[in-house]
């Protein structure tokens, strides 16, 4: 059973800097770091709501986190999900014939790890990790800086929404939950610990939205387009992000990916 999502990967070309965004200005606490040669990362875990945000800057130029550096720039990479039992669920994955990537789980920074291909699993490199005993019960981890933040969802673009939903929900055992409205997108979502995985693919009549994001998907392929973080209150993460913080629009705030290290970032009042 996938019991939450554990953390969503993040490349970034430089640790440090990507700490000065999620940590200095964000708030969020540094809880493991380390250099993962085999993995050809360094990488630090920094809990937010019941997830994690894992950072991720390659040190081996022949590794798959550095070739994805250079051909599509810092940004999402993956979203993993904790179980109890990496083993079987591997197993599990293998026998609804899952493209794997590694056979067996190895060690990671989250835990037992290991992965399935994203040609698998509608381009959203996927995952799996049990961490060690001690690490089991994860509180809800607060910010100092900005009340209330915590991961709500992970957008991916699809071609087709359902379709994708349906695959994470029966073949990856998943819940299906509410996914909301977009203009121009048809939307579907699963959810596990209270963080939703969103796929959304554009809306044949849907205008301009619906433009830009099939633009988006000749352009980039399905997979991983976003994070949605929730706030207790949208003018107060406004005051903290400074120069940063656009004009809110319609209760939400949009940070340029420019200012992210290539992150899609929303934040809202949590629902
Ligand atoms: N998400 C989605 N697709 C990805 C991807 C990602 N993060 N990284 C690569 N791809 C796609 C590429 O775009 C490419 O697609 P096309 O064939 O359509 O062009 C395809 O996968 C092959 O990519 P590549 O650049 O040729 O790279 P490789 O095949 O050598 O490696 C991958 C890709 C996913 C197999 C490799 O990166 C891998 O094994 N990843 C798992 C391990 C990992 O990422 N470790 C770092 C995290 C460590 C941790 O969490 O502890």
């Amino acid at each position: 059973m996938l019991r939450r999502v554990h953390h969503v990967g993040l490349v970034v070309r430089q640790l440090e800097a990507g700490l000065a965004f999620w940590q200095d200005l964000l708030g969020l606490r540094v809880s493991k770091q380390a250099t993962v040669r085999d993995q050809g990362v360094r990488a630090a875990l920094l809990p937010i709501g019941r997830s994690e945000i894992e950072l991720l800057e390659p040190i081996d130029s022949s590794g798959g986190v550095a070739k994805f550096l250079a051909k599509r720039g810092e940004g999402l990479h993956h979203v993993c999900f904790e179980t109890a039992d990496v083993d079987a669920e591997l197993a599990a994955a293998r026998a609804q014939a899952f493209p794997l990537i590694d056979e067996k789980p190895r060690a990671g920074l989250a835990g037992m790890i290991c992965f399935l291909h994203p040609k698998g699993t509608r381009g959203v490199l996927v995952e799996f990790a049990t961490p060690p005993p001690d690490d089991a019960a994860h509180p809800h981890a607060a910010s100092t800086r900005i009340p209330g933040l915590a991961l709500d969802e992970i957008v991916a673009r699809s071609r087709d929404a359902g379709g994708a939903a349906t695959l994470f929900t029966e073949r990856l055992g998943l819940g299906r939950a509410p996914a909301g409205t977009a203009a121009g997108l048809v939307r579907a979502a699963v959810q596990t610990g209270g963080v939703r995985l969103v796929f959304a693919s554009p809306d044949p009549g849907g205008g301009a939205e619906a433009a830009a994001w099939a633009a988006a998907l000749d352009e980039q392929g399905e997979g991983l387009a976003g994070l949605v973080l929730g706030v207790d209150d949208v003018a107060a993460a406004s005051a903290a992000l400074g120069t940063q913080a656009p004009a809110p629009d319609g209760g939400m705030l949009r940070l340029d990916p420019a200012n992210c290290h290539g992150v899609p970032l929303t934040l809202r009042s949590a629902p």
